[in-house]
């Protein structure tokens, strides 16, 4: 089972339909019942590098097919220029001596200056190219029962201890279930986070997993290094924290 959902993450749920999304109402069912919703720090200026400057997690659509990013393929010890604005199906396949090359510096933003991730972050969000989207994608590993809702939130940039152009966080939800209907009567066993190349996984049920209402918050380890976005993840059902040290008050 392979199915890409695009859902997207608001006070209200809101299913939209998608060229991939081919779902079962079972599947569908199942991943808006488990939906996150996001909390994130509220940003009071664009160039603030303590806040989340790139909220809300939106589609990849900010970056496939815009004119502005080039792809690249490092050949003969040079950046060779591809194509401009490259789709899904361009990238799709092609070995890490390629990369997409979004417009600035990681290493040299100089914000709100023209072309600094930021403010072309912002000017997608005000021509409404930026909305706020989680994608959803039911899966199953060969050998393994059960099946697991991952998921994912993709990142114009990354600002935190490292810097890079674009950025994918994620959370995955498993269920001792062999089809949505019964992942959906059953309940969820487990319940992971993960950012870059660490993360956390909890039974559903763990003691750490602490109960408030119907509201339950999956606890940080003591010494774990804080991840590197702002998200707080909850679900209608359940809610998994991811702490941050920032400051400012989280908006849903
Ligand atoms: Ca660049």
């Amino acid at each position: 089972m392979a199915t890409l959902l695009v859902i997207a993450a608001s006070a209200s749920l809101f299913v939209a339909a998608s060229a991939e999304a081919a779902s079962s109402p079972e599947q569908q069912q199942l991943v808006s019942a488990y939906a996150p919703i996001l909390m994130l720090r509220e940003q009071t200026g664009p160039c603030k590098t303590t806040e989340e400057q790139y909220k809300p997690p939106t589609t990849v659509r900010t970056v496939l097919g815009n004119p502005r990013v080039r792809l690249i393929h490092y050949a003969g010890g040079k950046d060779v220029t591809v194509t401009y604005g490259p789709t899904a199906a361009e990238v799709a396949g092609l070995g890490d001596d390629y990369y997409l090359d979004l417009p600035g510096d990681p290493l040299d933003v100089q914000c709100p200056k023209e072309g600094s991730y930021a403010t072309d972050f912002q000017r997608l969000r005000a021509t409404n190219k930026a909305p706020a989207i989680t994608y959803a994608h039911i899966a199953t590993e060969p050998g393994y029962t059960g099946i697991v809702v991952q998921y994912f939130f993709f990142y114009y940039f990354n600002q935190f201890n490292d810097l890079h152009e674009g950025d994918w966080e994620g959370m995955q939800i498993a269920f001792d279930a062999d089809t949505p209907a019964e992942a959906l009567a059953q309940g969820p066993s487990q319940v992971a986070l993960f950012q870059h190349a660490g993360g956390e996984r909890a039974d559903w049920d763990d003691t750490k997993v602490q109960k408030d209402g119907n509201i339950r918050s999956c606890s940080r380890p003591p010494g774990r290094t804080p991840p590197s976005t702002t998200t707080r993840s909850t679900s209608r059902t359940g809610r998994t924290d991811r702490e941050s040290a920032a400051t400012t008050p989280p908006i849903r």
